[in-house]
């Protein structure tokens, strides 16, 4: 195996360790509320942030000089799958995520194209057999390239909307082929800047049937894996049809598709939507739509898309109170973040990750904890629904005439406190004071 990362292989040992890059908290064997961790995460490393990226910001240059970028791209495709397999070997990540521009360059035609992706697809195999790294999730890049610039499904073009069914037909392909447990679906061109110059129904029409075409596609070739569409508002358009978790929910019903697709929340489009990353987990998981998430953070301070790794144990805590209410996920945790531009060497990556996996292992354990003493507080919070009222209410036994008449000569009508000060204190005892 090759040496890129200049490591020994992380593994766990325990909250007393004074070794800093081990696992404190993340034990994959341990078992939590009926799960292994291994199976309440499957954590996954990202392809594209972690073995492309090369460091550039809008306003700067690549500051990564990775060992496995080389002269000859076909080369560096070849390392870049080298990097992956050693990269998830010594940090025990078991999965990986990629979108099909991710593996290896473009060539002239897509026929060209997709022959120098199975080449990369071969080698990755050929690890695959001797490993337990397995694929999460695969997706298609349908933003990059110009002829993306007004969408790919929504694009004026039907060459543009053929060459994304195209990419899309080999990615579930690439993905069947490789085992993976979703496809997932980022609309990242899909929206519109100029709503004057848009004609919402065709575009509406023209996504709607590029998904259902995915649904025949999948049904016809028998992937088993779950379809995800991704939601993210603004970036890069004004307005995107995937806005969010309620927003593609909608989308779905609205074109009859609902019962095909989940979503794959991420936490950094949650915040870019105004929501916190809790809030989309919840509406996904209310709607049975909870079926992966891409694990990340954003800056407040700054208002796009920072993908930074996510080491705040408030935020993990409330992610995993989600996802254990949600019994867990049908895929996993894929780390769509990137180490800053400054932290230039390939160890840093294995410090993000290790970090994150071990703040996402204390959130779940910190979840477990949290609901046991949320419970009795939401249902006190609404125990007046126990009362005669409250219970015709709820069985849809009353009218507006009963309850207006219910209420007509009542003088006090009082709601219990909301306590939002002592659920602080308890959230703050749950995480410093290990009760
Ligand atoms: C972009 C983003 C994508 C998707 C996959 O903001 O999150 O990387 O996760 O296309
Ligand atoms: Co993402």
């Amino acid at each position: 195996m090759c040496m890129y990362f200049n490591i020994d292989k992380v593994v766990y040992e325990g909250p007393s360790s004074k070794n800093l890059l081990s696992y404190k908290f993340y034990n994959p064997d341990e078992e939590i509320a009926g799960k292994k961790m291994r199976d309440w995460f499957r954590f996954a490393v990202a392809y594209w942030h972690t073995f492309n990226s090369r460091g550039e910001d809008p306003f700067g240059s690549a500051t990564f000089e990775r060992p496995w970028f080389k002269k000859d791209p076909m080369d560096t495709a070849f390392a870049k799958v080298d990097a992956l397999f050693e990269f998830c070997e010594k940090t025990g990540i078991e999965y990986f995520t990629f979108h099909d521009r991710d593996l290896a360059h473009e060539g002239l035609t897509l026929r060209e194209s997709n022959k120098i992706l199975d080449k990369v697809v071969e080698k990755i195999k050929e690890y695959m057999k001797s490993s337990n790294v397995k694929l999460l999730w695969g997706t298609a890049n349908l933003f990059s390239h110009p002829r993306y610039a007004q969408g790919a499904a929504t694009s004026p073009n039907p060459f543009v909307f053929a060459y994304a069914a195209g990419q899309v037909k080999k990615m579930l392909d690439v993905t069947k082929e490789l085992g993976g447990l979703g496809y997932v679906l980022w609309g990242g061109r899909e929206g519109y800047d100029n709503l004057l110059l848009t004609d919402s129904v065709l575009e509406e029409k023209l996504f709607a049937r590029f998904l259902e075409m995915v649904v025949e596609y999948k049904e016809k070739i028998g992937f088993s894996g779950v379809l995800m569409i991704e939601p993210k508002p603004k970036e890069p358009t004004k307005h995107q049809y995937d806005f969010d978790a309620s927003t593609v929910l909608y989308f779905l019903k609205k074109h009859n598709l609902f019962e095909h697709f989940k979503l794959n929340i991420e936490a950094n489009h949650a915040t870019l939507a105004g929501h916190t990353f809790a809030h989309e987990l919840r509406i996904a998981r209310l709607n049975g739509k909870l079926g992966s998430i891409d694990a990340n953070r954003g800056d407040l301070m700054l208002g796009w898309d920072t993908d930074q790794f996510p080491t705040d144990v408030y935020e993990t805590t409330f992610a995993m109170y989600e996802v254990l209410e949600n019994n867990g996920l049908d895929c996993g945790f894929n780390f769509d973040a990137k180490v800053r531009r400054a932290s230039i060497d390939p160890e840093d990556i294995v410090y993000a990750h290790v970090s994150s996996m071990d703040v996402f292992a204390l959130g779940l354990k910190l979840a477990v904890k949290l609901r046991e003493k949320v419970k009795p507080m939401i249902e006190e919070r609404y125990s007046e629904y126990n009362s005669e009222i409250g219970r015709k209410i709820l069985e849809g036994k009353t009218t507006l005439d009963e309850l207006s008449s219910y209420v007509e000569d009542l003088t006090d009508v009082r709601v219990k406190s909301l306590k939002q000060e002592l659920l602080e204190m308890v959230i703050n005892d749950v995480i410093f004071g290990g009760r």
